[in-house]
């Protein structure tokens, strides 16, 4: 019987043997013998050790194959362990995912503190800008224009923007150095230019005798409907601006509230060709000013035609520009509020 014995554990052993190598090459032989299915992963563990098999004819490898049979249940949740953090390793792909989520929300400049991004202001100012008729003949007619975008009081869907034309002289009769001429739209930005000018106010000669508010809409009753000059197949409102004194009207013609005879037969406007070109900077708001000096920024220098007295001015100072208005009253001046049209 003992013979017997030792040749059949002789046997097993060499048996075993022969199922380590297996596993080297499948998985089959280790699941079935293992109740615990999970640990079916633990198969890399038997391909480390495959390197020893290389030398295949070790006798040493007959030693380890009994004592992986009994322990390999064990090592098995051990060897989930270290496998964990590799399926950790997805887990911290997300965050990776989160600044380019954050990116997009990051707030746009908005230094003038009114809740409009300023790069969005400056389009809005410069895409909506109305046709601007120059006379033909205007003898001074070197212009920057300064303006002040902000929310609709009315409607914060809405821009109000107003336009300050700052040129280097008013050459009309009892002309001065400098010359302040404003006028104001309510802009809805979700149109296009020039359909999202829904009306505009302008005021010539203001507070002088010849003071002259005119208005327009370009939805509303037909007989206050804003004059309107094709530029590229679309009909854009115009700011008639007087011959020599700049003064801005948005009606042309002869008649009371218009340009042509206005002022005591002064005034005289034409219907130009094209829209005066002129540079432009966003002023801010009076709390907080987006420029304290226009040549600094660009907008008033020699290059645009301006004299020395008039460079390095403050917009918000309350000072005059040159003998003309002052800037700071007329970003601010209620009287060019534009109403939203009903209709609009
Ligand atoms: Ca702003
Ligand atoms: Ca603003
Ligand atoms: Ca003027």
């Amino acid at each position: 019987m003992t013979t017997t014995r030792v040749v059949l554990v002789v046997l097993s052993i060499l048996g075993g043997c022969s199922t380590a190598r297996l596993g080297d090459g499948s998985d089959d032989a280790v699941p079935e013998d293992d109740p615990d299915r999970g640990d079916r992963d633990e198969v890399p563990r038997f391909d480390i050790p495959s390197t020893d098999d290389d030398s295949g004819a070790d006798p040493d490898g007959v030693v380890i194959p009994p004592a992986d049979e009994p322990a390999s249940p064990d090592p098995g949740p051990e060897s989930a362990v270290p496998e964990e953090p590799a399926t950790e390793a997805p887990a911290d792909d997300p965050p990776a995912e989160d600044p380019e989520e954050v990116a997009p929300e990051a707030p746009l400049p908005d230094d003038d503190q009114d809740g409009l991004a300023d790069a969005r202001e400056a389009e809005i100012a410069e895409g909506y800008m109305p046709f601007l008729s120059v006379s033909s003949d205007d003898e001074c007619p070197a212009a920057a224009v300064l303006y002040r975008v902000r929310p609709h009081p009315d409607d914060a869907r809405l821009v109000h923007v107003v336009y300050v034309v700052l040129y280097n002289d008013d050459c009309g009769m009892a002309g001065h150095p400098g010359d302040d001429e404003v006028f104001a739209a309510a802009i809805d930005p979700a149109r296009p230019a020039p359909e999202g000018i829904l009306a505009m106010v302008a005021i010539a000669h203001q507070g002088t005798l010849c003071e002259t508010e005119t208005r327009c809409e370009t939805c509303g009753p037909d007989g206050n409907t804003c004059s309107t000059a094709e530029v590229g197949g679309a009909d854009w409102p115009v700011v008639f601006v007087s011959h020599g004194k700049h003064g801005n009207y948005l009606k042309d013609g002869i008649g009371f509230g218009r340009c042509d005879g206005n002022c005591f037969f002064a005034d005289e406007c034409d219907q130009a060709e094209l829209a005066a070109e002129a540079p432009m900077l966003n002023a801010g708001e009076p709390e907080h000013p987006l420029t304290r000096d226009l040549t600094d920024a660009g907008l008033v220098t020699a290059e645009h035609g301006f004299q020395d007295e008039l460079l390095h001015f403050d917009p918000w100072s309350g000072e005059s520009f040159g003998d003309a208005g002052v800037v700071a009253d007329d970003l601010v001046d209620p009287a060019f509020d534009v109403p939203i049209p009903e209709e609009c």
